[in-house]
């Protein structure tokens, strides 16, 4: 099946084409058969000469309603452009124009109507140059009459010829289904209409509604029961659920969009890019100040953006939305949206200004969604640095991961840009320069864990994942290189974790020693507390112990600690003194003052040794500033 809406100025005899061609009365409404007005979408379908079937969502032309217009073209693939030979290209004609190119579409036919009451070639010639500016620049053109059935022939053919160059659309792709009518049959309950663009719906499918969940129970196409319909196709379905379906929402696959009231965008001139645009030709639409500018379609590709009204209404699918603008830079505006929106990257989004002057074209352009999760911009500068890096293509899932770092796989599809890599780990995606910064600043975390944390075997992962401020305790372990390794949850520098006994050894032995840090354990302590060469050697090898001489282990640390003990003395100070003040045996106090020469701390002349660290109180000038002298007693270093 194929879907093509009507677009056309009041009057122009689109619902009276729509009902030559199909039988069928696209006008439902009393009150629009006694007004002569389309006011509502109207539906009606047929088959063409091929057999391929073909609905019509006829559109009313009334400026009043271009709401609904938009709704009715928002969805279709192609638009059937009327215009009606006696009355010629009208205000209505160029503001649906300029909508029809606002969102994209690309295909459709121009059909001159009421060819038995003037003579078709002047509106033919005006309507093909307005077209040529645009999407739908040479479409095929025809002139018919919907009262004398003259030229609908020909029409059955073009349209034939225009469905079968229409692309494919994805049946695997997410279903957003616009609700453009919704209500209650007795005795089955809800039910809605409207146009899916593409993807498949089942009976028993569960979709997801802004109020909840709802059970397809039972569906429709063109008035016909089946299991499943698969788009393009005019559906109707009937819904179980508690959510109430209403017009201008969608039916979405669940987790499959993201559902969000700010979105980065940028304007399309209509003519001159992307999905709506025709090959260089001049921009219409965004034009601000005055309409005939933009109607007139010569202004180039569209006015200075901080000429925007600060609230316009933006319509995609059946919804009209109002929305709060904020120009970022260039053709970039932020867009904060009344109400969420099942939104994709790349969808595009029609800007209206429903406060215009009447006879001025209000649609102002088109926007390409460039962001469905955009970063805050309140820094200074933020705005036009967010405008340089969205300034290129439409971003795919590579631009994404540059601006969000980590997303996941699912995230990534419900903005719309499956991601084409492969993940870092499980479901996480990263951008590759974030993700090599990360590799290179775990090390470094890890050696201030250990150094804060002497005693244990290593980082845990948990703490590596907060100290990097990753959202996945498991992207921890996927950053691991060696010489790091991770082992019972804990990172280690590289260096052998320790077996549980040597650990709780170590950690009693910690005990001892806090309350005489200097007084290194006899080798028969050690010896009662399974601390042999091997395991001694096992917690030096970890850095759990600090090994002064054979047999002789202190905490990590001790020496520096020793050091500014040291340095409190008179100098230069004896063994002997060195011994009291340090509140040790002259056996750990010897190896302990040799380790400290070897290590620069102190310095050995004959007898005496001075310290060389800077005595408490003494700090170097440049950190002796009033107020920091107790800071400077506990921190020398
Ligand atoms: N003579 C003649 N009259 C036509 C033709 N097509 C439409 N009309 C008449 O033009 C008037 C408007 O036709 P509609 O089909 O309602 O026009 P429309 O474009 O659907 O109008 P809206 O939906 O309100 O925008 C009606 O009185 C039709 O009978 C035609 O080909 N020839
Ligand atoms: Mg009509």
């Amino acid at each position: 099946m194929h879907v093509v809406a009507t677009a056309g100025h009041v009057d122009h005899g689109k619902s009276t084409l729509v009902r030559a061609l199909t039988g069928m009365e696209p006008d439902r409404l009393e009150e629009e058969r006694r007004r002569g007005l389309t006011i509502e979408l109207g539906h009606a379908w047929t088959a063409l000469p091929s057999g391929e079937r073909l609905a019509f969502v006829d559109v009313p032309g009334h400026e009043r309603f271009l709401a609904t217009m938009l709704a009715g073209v928002g969805s279709a693939p192609a638009v059937m452009f009327v215009v009606a030979a006696d009355e010629g290209w009208m205000p209505q004609s160029e503001e649906h124009l300029t909508a029809v190119e606002a969102l994209g579409v690309r295909h459709g036919l121009l059909v001159v109507t009421r060819a038995d009451l003037a003579d078709p070639a002047p509106a033919m010639e005006t309507a093909r140059a307005r077209l040529a500016a645009g999407g739908l620049a040479g479409v095929e053109a025809l002139a018919v009459s919907g009262r004398t059935g003259q030229g609908l022939d020909e029409l059955r053919g073009a349209l034939d010829r225009l469905v079968a160059g229409l692309p494919a659309p994805d049946p695997e792709a997410p279903v957003r289904l616009w609700i453009d009518r919704a209500f209650s049959v007795h005795g089955s309950g809800t039910v809605v209409t409207g146009t899916l663009p593409e993807g498949r719906i089942a009976a028993g499918d569960e979709l997801e509604l802004p109020g909840g969940p709802v059970r397809v129970r039972a569906l429709e196409s063109l008035k016909e029961p089946l299991p499943a319909v698969t788009g393009v196709a005019r559906v109707a379905l009937n819904l179980r659920g508690r959510a109430v379906p209403e017009r201008g929402q969608a039916l979405v696959t669940p987790g499959a969009w993201t559902v969000t009231d700010l979105v980065d965008v940028r304007l399309s001139p209509v003519g001159a890019d992307g999905r709506g645009a025709g090959p260089g030709g001049p921009g219409r639409g965004l034009d601000v100040p005055g309409s005939r500018g933009a109607a007139e379609g010569r202004e180039g590709p569209g006015a200075p953006v901080d000429r925007l009204p600060a609230r316009l209404t933006a319509h995609i699918g059946s919804a009209a939305v109002v929305c709060s603008v904020r120009p970022l830079g260039g053709r970039v505006v932020r867009l904060r949206l009344a109400r969420p929106l099942p939104l994709h990257v790349g969808d595009v989004l029609l800007l209206r200004d429903p406060g215009r002057e009447r006879g001025e074209v209000r649609v102002l352009a088109g926007t390409s969604v460039l962001d469905v999760r955009p970063p805050s911009v309140s820094r200074r500068g933020a705005a036009r640095e967010r405008a340089a890096e969205l300034a290129g293509a439409v971003p795919g899932a590579a631009a994404l991961l540059r601006t969000h770092r980590l997303l996941r796989a699912g995230e990534l599809r419900a903005m719309g840009c499956p991601p084409a890599d492969e993940p870092v780990c499980g479901d996480w995606h990263a951008d590759p320069e974030h993700w090599s910064r990360l590799v290179a600043r775990l090390p470094e975390a890890v050696r201030r864990y250990a150094a804060g944390h002497p005693l244990e075997p290593g980082m845990p992962v948990e703490a590596a994942r907060h100290a990097l401020g990753l959202p996945d305790r498991r992207l921890v372990a996927a950053l691991v290189r060696p010489p790091l390794s991770v082992a019972d949850g804990r990172i280690s520098g590289g260096r052998p974790a320790l077996p549980a006994p040597v650990a709780r050894a170590v950690a009693r032995l910690g005990t001892e020693l806090s309350a005489r840090p200097f007084l290194a354990p006899e080798a028969g302590r050690l010896a009662e507390l399974g601390l042999g060469a091997r395991e001694l050697a096992a917690a030096v090898a970890a850095g759990a112990l600090l090994r002064v001489a054979d047999g002789i282990v202190l905490l990590p640390g001790a020496d520096v600690r020793a050091a500014r003990v040291l340095a409190r003395l008179p100098q230069p100070f004896t063994v002997s003194q060195a011994r009291q003040a340090l509140g040790t045996s002259r056996r750990v106090a010897v190896p302990l003052l040799e380790h400290l020469d070897r290590r620069g701390l102190t310095e050995r002349d004959g007898d005496h040794r001075r310290c060389r660290l800077p005595a408490p109180g003494t700090a170097p000038p440049n950190h002796r500033k009033s107020g920091q002298t107790s800071h400077s007693r506990t921190s020398p270093y």
